[in-house]
């Protein structure tokens, strides 16, 4: 057999194993995995080097549709390219359900955005926001047959939440269609609450985003998540857990046998509530995101979380809006008071580099864990195990050479739209020294080679973490 490429002298980590190896290519997938394969038509050596399946981002936002004058700086090109250059080879996006429109409307709208535009392969969550008899009993149960097997509910945000009938609805038909409910656990009405106390007393800079967004509003919320999903008898997958109060809730789930998946991002390792000011400065704008990053104490506890295997996957949350621009974090130019900010951080490239950074090369956490959070785990939770997620006979040639130099994250040097990056000034020891997509290279560590268009729409199946159960009836 010719090879396309050979990928030499790897040192292989899957979610299971550590081993040397040299990877056959063809065809854009893995047919080989041995010693001393015979040579392809290129030869690339990794020299010993760790080679990890590419990157699955299960939870970022790109170019989705905004109330004006906002707007996401990174589309399906600029988002793709940056996941590129930082080792990610599969995202998946959402594709947003406003009230009053349906939920194919979404999808329509949002395949028209990516179409042509994507380096990498990608695929789209739904969000739910309008839980109509019509998208309840049709369009999410054939949405879901048709591989859009996942979807987002939200329990805060004016235009997007749900209340707990509609969750529980909603839910059932996760339940009965096999798909993966993921939930923005925060309680609402709490932080409008909390807002209007804050704007009574003329506290507005960015910094009190995190005063009305409490732990306790995430705990609560995380806690009624839970119990909706107990109720209905369903998995569910708890997104962005920002620290302690929510993961306790989430051991406690865990320790009476329900079947609750949590996701947390690099911003709750590595930010903190400071990050949104010590004053009031208009620069803490920039690290507005929800929930918000939290405190030390809460950063140990989602490390240990992500050490012991109560965190399912790590994902970005990328959600990008320039700092300085009336379309971003000064919406119409100005300053405005926090409500108004645009939530949301960019995350998509330097993901991947901080964990292997802060968590592999500082011993927090064995490579494979690594691998398993940043992309095994994401596509099992995702119905796209075992194409992607894995180094393995027959899986996408999705892969990622490391290089152990060190240096400095600096957003000049990064390839997303936005123009800062929350991690400015901040060392990694590691980065992608080389970027296949399905064998394809997109980034060789110093250069992005675009293959705008070749990313495939992934349609995915059944997510394979949801467990293999008969269908009881409704309680
Ligand atoms: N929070 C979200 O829930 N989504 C996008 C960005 C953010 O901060
Ligand atoms: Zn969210
Ligand atoms: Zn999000």
């Amino acid at each position: 057999m010719r090879f396309d490429r050979v990928i030499r002298n790897a040192m292989v980590a899957t979610a299971s194993d550590t081993f040397a190896a040299d990877i056959g290519i063809q065809g854009g997938r893995i047919v080989q995995i041995g010693l001393d394969l015979p040579p392809g038509a290129e030869e690339y050596d990794a020299a010993g080097r760790f080679v990890t399946p590419g990157g699955v981002d299960a939870h970022c936002h790109l170019d989705q549709p905004m109330e004006p004058p906002l707007r996401m700086a990174d589309d399906f090109d600029t988002g793709t390219r940056a996941a590129a250059c930082g080792g990610t080879t599969t995202v998946i996006a959402f594709a947003a359900q406003r009230k009053g429109e349906s939920l194919r409307a979404a999808v329509h709208d949002y395949h028209r955005r990516a179409e042509g535009r994507a380096h990498i392969d990608h695929a789209f969550h739904l969000i739910v926001s309008d839980p109509t008899e019509a998208v309840l009993a049709q369009e999410l149960p054939a949405l879901i047959g048709e591989g859009y097997t996942s979807f987002k509910i939200y329990m805060t945000y004016d235009d997007l939440k749900l209340d707990d009938g509609q969750i529980l609805d909603v839910l059932d038909v996760a339940r009965r269609h096999d798909a993966m409910a993921m939930i923005h656990a925060e309680n609402a009405d709490c932080i409008e609450w909390l807002t209007r106390r804050l704007e009574a007393g003329g506290r507005t800079a960015p910094r009190f985003h995190a005063h009305a967004r409490p732990m306790l509003v995430e705990r609560e919320a995380t806690h009624r998540a839970i119990a909706l999903s107990e109720l209905v008898d369903v998995p569910i997958l708890i997104v962005h857990v920002s620290g302690r109060e929510a993961v306790e809730q989430i051991r406690w789930a865990r320790s009476h046998g329900l079947n609750v998946f949590a996701e947390t991002c690099p911003q709750y390792l590595l930010l903190t509530a400071d990050d949104l000011g010590i004053d009031d400065s208009y620069q803490g704008a920039r690290c507005v995101c929800s929930p918000p990053p939290r405190n030390r104490e809460n950063q140990e506890v989602i490390w240990q979380g992500l050490a012991d295997g109560l965190f399912t996957v790590f994902s970005s949350d990328h959600a990008p809006f320039k700092y300085d621009a009336p379309e971003g974090k000064k919406p119409g130019g100005e300053e405005v008071p926090f409500r108004h900010i645009p939530n949301g951080i960019p995350g998509i490239e330097t993901r991947l580099p901080l964990l292997f950074s802060y968590g592999v090369l500082d011993g927090r956490l064995t490579i494979n864990r690594f691998v398993e959070l940043t992309s095994t785990n994401p596509a099992k939770a995702y119905g796209l195990h075992p194409r992607k997620g894995t180094i393995a006979v027959g899986a996408d040639a999705d892969l990622v050479v490391w290089d152990a130099t060190p240096r400095t994250i600096r957003n000049v040097d990064l390839h997303h739209a936005v123009d800062y990056t929350p991690y400015e000034g901040v060392n990694v020891k590691a980065w992608p020294a080389l970027t296949l997509s399905r064998g394809i290279v997109v980034w060789d560590g110093k250069n992005f080679h675009p293959q705008g268009g070749r990313g495939q729409f992934l349609r995915r199946g059944r997510p394979s973490l949801l467990p293999a159960r008969p269908i009881k009836e409704t309680p």
